[in-house]
């Protein structure tokens, strides 16, 4: 090979494995917009995710909130001494009170014969005596303002200060049938001995609102109760 030719060469190869300035400055711009481009999809990703997580934390609070209202609304009325009338002590549109007879800690008698009595016997905890003023005899569900934020409560005795039970609630609405017409009753119900099933329709929304739309998602839960001792 002649030394021209060598010569020839070298300067093509020389040439072929540099970047211009321009190509160099096109490359970086097109690699900032991937980059740009693959954060603005795992920002909206993750918001994404935000919202869904805080849409199951709403659904999972409001389902336990129902749980535990219904199971407790079932016994509304419990009352086998039958010494007193118990039942739904007041219907509201957003709040309900209701009475039961469930346990008996505080008579000093040994109501059971088996040598404890009250507390100190873990049965004899559960005997009813005919009253509702034992703790968790005077039940009241509703909704109350805490720090700002729409609380749902649950106050165990007359006049107690509601404890909470589900947070970033919207609202509750309790209505009330005497029969099974579908029809409710008017709401404050003038005459509670007549309620036999309790419809509740519980809001809550997402503590975080969606940063798309700057608005919280909300979901609703409905449930209706037949105290077995309201029939
Ligand atoms: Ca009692
Ligand atoms: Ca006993
Ligand atoms: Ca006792």
């Amino acid at each position: 090979m002649s030394r021209k030719h060598l010569e020839e060469k070298r300067k093509c190869k020389a040439g072929s494995g540099g970047f211009t300035l321009v190509e160099t400055l096109v490359a970086l711009c097109l690699g900032v917009l991937v980059v740009a481009g693959l954060a603005s999809f795992f920002r909206a990703q993750g918001g994404a995710l935000k919202i869904q997580e805080g849409i199951v934390e709403i659904r999972q609070n409001l389902r336990a909130a129902m749980a535990a209202m219904t199971g407790e609304l079932r016994m509304a009325g419990f009352n086998p001494l039958r010494r007193m009338p118990l039942g739904i002590s007041a219907a509201g549109g957003d709040a309900i009170t209701f009475r039961l007879d469930r346990r008996s800690d505080r008579d000093g008698i040994d109501n059971d014969g088996n040598g404890l009595r009250d507390n100190s016997d873990p049965g004899e905890k559960h005997i009813p005596n005919g009253t509702s003023e034992d703790p968790n005899e005077c039940i009241t569900y509703r909704l109350y303002k805490r720090g700002g934020e729409t609380v749902l409560g649950r106050s165990s005795t007359r006049n107690g200060f509601p404890q909470p039970l589900a947070e970033c609630v919207e609202s509750i609405r309790f209505s009330y049938y005497g029969d099974t017409s579908g029809i409710p009753l008017a709401v404050p119900v003038a005459d509670p001995g007549k309620i036999r099933s309790i419809g509740i329709v519980l809001t809550g929304r997402t503590a975080k609102p969606d940063p798309v739309t700057g608005e919280h998602r909300t979901f609703t839960l409905a449930s209706r109760v037949s105290p077995w001792n309201l029939q």
